[in-house]
């Protein structure tokens, strides 16, 4: 079945207003963060008009509504990941905090001197830093997947990797900045073969493809709302609850304990061990609406309608001399066109297109390396979602054409 767009447009408010100009949105920037249908904004919005109250601490009314809407969306992006129960599911503030959670509980409990950890050249600085830190501290070592010109990870440098045994290997499910969608299984099993931990970075993944937890194997799976329809200010860490259990706490405070005694503490059990104070709750709300709202669409219906769009992108954008795109063919990718434009910054690129209402993103995307290894120092960046159409594709075009006409 196919997307119906027109439809799915009206349930985004923001795709229909005009800029300041007097041009029409044209969104080409949902890598960065995706737009939200009125159905999450209004979960959040009832929350707050009818249930708002903390959660878990109190037995009136409003607090058992607020608690039982907190828990249900937990139960909700469960399912929506497969994850073999709610309590695998840790709410985070994005992406960057379940990455961190790992770097300081796991791998603080779990990693000493001269131990390795598996990265790859095409990481988000939220899967990069927190490792070099752990470094500085810990003396870890840090190996890393090339990137191939095509855009692939090398595989064959990746085996040779783990003969040496690493602890954990920590990956993008689906890069950021060349769209290339990683063969998540065949990295995790071929770590699992030599005892390692498997992390997988799924702030690209768990918004476009359909991720399943208890398939793939992965060990941990970090992801953010806001870029699959839902609210900033939350996300989720996914864990095996074999491994959570054994993890120590990360944050402490209130809701993450049992038993609290002057000098001691007891830990809570799955998932609010590592859930202290008061949450985003009316975001996690909003989250929940958002899985529901993904699922409705349906995931498998909204990768179809992506890989038109980009395979669409991406044979235009090759008509345009000057253009180099980066990242691999259209099969191999998610909904991602980063670009250069021969002999123009891409600030300047992505601020002309502005004036006609075409957003993208310039600069490396928080992917300083990868930007590094193809020798720029930016790209522009056009990026797809559910509500993209053709003819923002060509309204992106036709604006570029008109960048190298001004730069002459
Ligand atoms: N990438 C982009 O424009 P947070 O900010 O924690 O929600 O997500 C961090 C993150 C981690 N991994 C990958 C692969 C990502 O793409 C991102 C966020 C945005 O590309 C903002 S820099």
């Amino acid at each position: 079945m196919t997307l119906n767009i027109n439809e799915i447009r009206k349930d985004f408010p923001i795709l229909q207003r005009e800029t300041n100009s007097g041009a029409r949105i044209v969104y080409l920037d949902s890598t960065a963060t995706s737009q939200k249908p009125v159905q999450v904004i209004e979960a959040m919005n009832e929350y707050y008009r009818r249930s708002n109250a903390n959660i878990h601490r109190g037995v009136h009314t409003l607090a058992e509504e607020a608690t039982a809407m907190y828990e249900g969306a937990r139960e909700r992006i469960a399912r929506f990941i497969n994850a073999a129960s709610s309590r695998e599911i840790i709410y985070t503030r994005n992406t960057t905090e379940s990455i961190n959670l790992i770097a300081y509980s796991w791998a603080r409990a779990n990693l000493k001197a001269g131990d390795l950890v598996i990265l790859t050249e095409m990481e988000h600085h939220s899967n990069l830093v927190p490792w070099h830190m752990l470094q500085a501290e810990r003396g870890i070592e840090l190996e890393f997947i090339p990137v191939t010109e095509e855009g692939l990870l090398d595989l064959d440098v990746y085996k040779t990797l783990l003969d040496r045994t690493p602890k954990l290997v920590s990956f993008t499910h689906m890069s950021n900045v060349l769209g290339t969608i990683n063969p998540a299984a065949e990295i995790i099993k071929l770590a699992h073969a030599v005892g390692a931990v498997v992390l997988v970075d799924g702030a690209q993944s768990v918004p476009h493809l359909s991720v399943d937890m208890q398939a793939l194997d992965a060990d941990f799976y970090a992801f953010s709302a806001h870029k699959m329809c839902g609210p900033t200010g939350i996300g989720a860490l996914y864990g095996k609850s074999s491994l959570l259990e054994a993890m120590p706490p990360f944050l402490g405070g209130g809701d993450m304990i049992k038993e609290v005694k002057l000098r001691s503490f007891r830990a809570n059990t799955l998932p609010h061990k590592f859930e202290a104070g008061t949450p985003a709750i009316a975001e996690a709300i909003g989250f929940g609406a958002a899985v529901d709202y993904l699922t409705k669409v349906g995931m498998k219906e909204i990768a179809e309608h992506e890989h038109a769009i980009t395979e669409y992108a991406l044979e235009r954008l090759e008509e345009i001399p000057g253009v180099k795109l980066f990242g691999p063919a259209a099969d191999k990718k998610g909904g991602v066109a980063a670009f250069t434009l021969e002999g123009i910054h891409p600030h300047d690129v992505a601020q002309i297109l502005d004036q006609d209402g075409v957003a993208v993103r310039a600069g490396h995307h928080c992917a300083q390396p990868l930007h590094e290894k193809f020798g720029i120092p930016a790209t522009s960046r056009a990026s797809f979602y559910l509500y993209s159409t053709k003819e923002e594709v060509d309204m992106l075009v036709n604006g570029l054409y008109k960048v190298k006409e001004l730069f002459g």
